[in-house]
């Protein structure tokens, strides 16, 4: 229970609100592991070393990183402030899925899939995770995104460590539903 309000702490700190944390974030995201601890007894959550790299080693799915020396750490993406991750650009597979719900299909089949508050679109490799990611919201609904195609047409695709593929947009004639 105490690991997950660190790890929503960690996201809103690292990816939304570094000033609600007393927290500063460098241009890729990183921040001191010492002002998080702070920021975490300032809490009143557990704030030991060992509580923070417990949720980071547990998180489901990979959200945060510790720098090699363990002296920084950021989120991995979902970031509404404006950092660069450095993800590489690669070449996506032929399709990537997205799981969002019906009510937001009109405005998706009109303009495309869009960052809304995030920097990228998130897109999954597999339909399992794109159904994980779109029940977070309701009935989920799994759009298939032709993203060879988008790719062979010059569109960047960059991936992150924990797997998540991120593009700036998808226009609605790459989009199908896959449900
Ligand atoms: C929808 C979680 C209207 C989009 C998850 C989604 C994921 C539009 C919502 C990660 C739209 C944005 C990302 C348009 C997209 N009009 N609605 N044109 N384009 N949408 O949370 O993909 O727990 O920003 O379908 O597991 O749901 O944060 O994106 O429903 O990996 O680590 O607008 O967040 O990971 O929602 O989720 P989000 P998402 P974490």
């Amino acid at each position: 229970m105490d690991d997950k309000a660190i790890s929503k702490s960690l996201s809103y700190w690292l990816r939304h609100r570094p000033d609600a944390g007393g927290l500063s974030i460098d241009p890729a995201g990183w921040t001191e592991v010492e002002a998080v601890l702070t920021a975490l007894e300032r809490a009143d959550l557990p704030h030991g070393p060992g509580d923070l790299q417990r949720v980071v080693a547990e998180s489901d799915k990979n959200r945060f990183e510790l720098s090699p020396d363990g002296q920084l750490i950021r989120a991995r993406q979902g970031h509404s402030i404006p950092i660069d991750l450095g993800w590489p650009v690669t070449s996506p597979p032929d399709y990537l899925f997205h799981g969002t719900v019906e009510k937001f299909l009109p405005a998706i089949l009109a303009e495309g899939l869009r960052p809304m508050a995030r920097h990228h679109v998130h897109l999954s490799a597999d339909h399992a995770t794109a159904t994980a990611v779109g029940a977070r919201r309701g009935k989920p609904v799994i759009l298939q995104v032709g993203a060879g195609m988008m790719a062979a047409g010059g569109t960047e695709f960059r991936l992150s460590a924990n797997g998540v593929w991120l593009v700036d947009h998808v226009p609605p004639a790459f989009i199908d539903r896959a449900d």
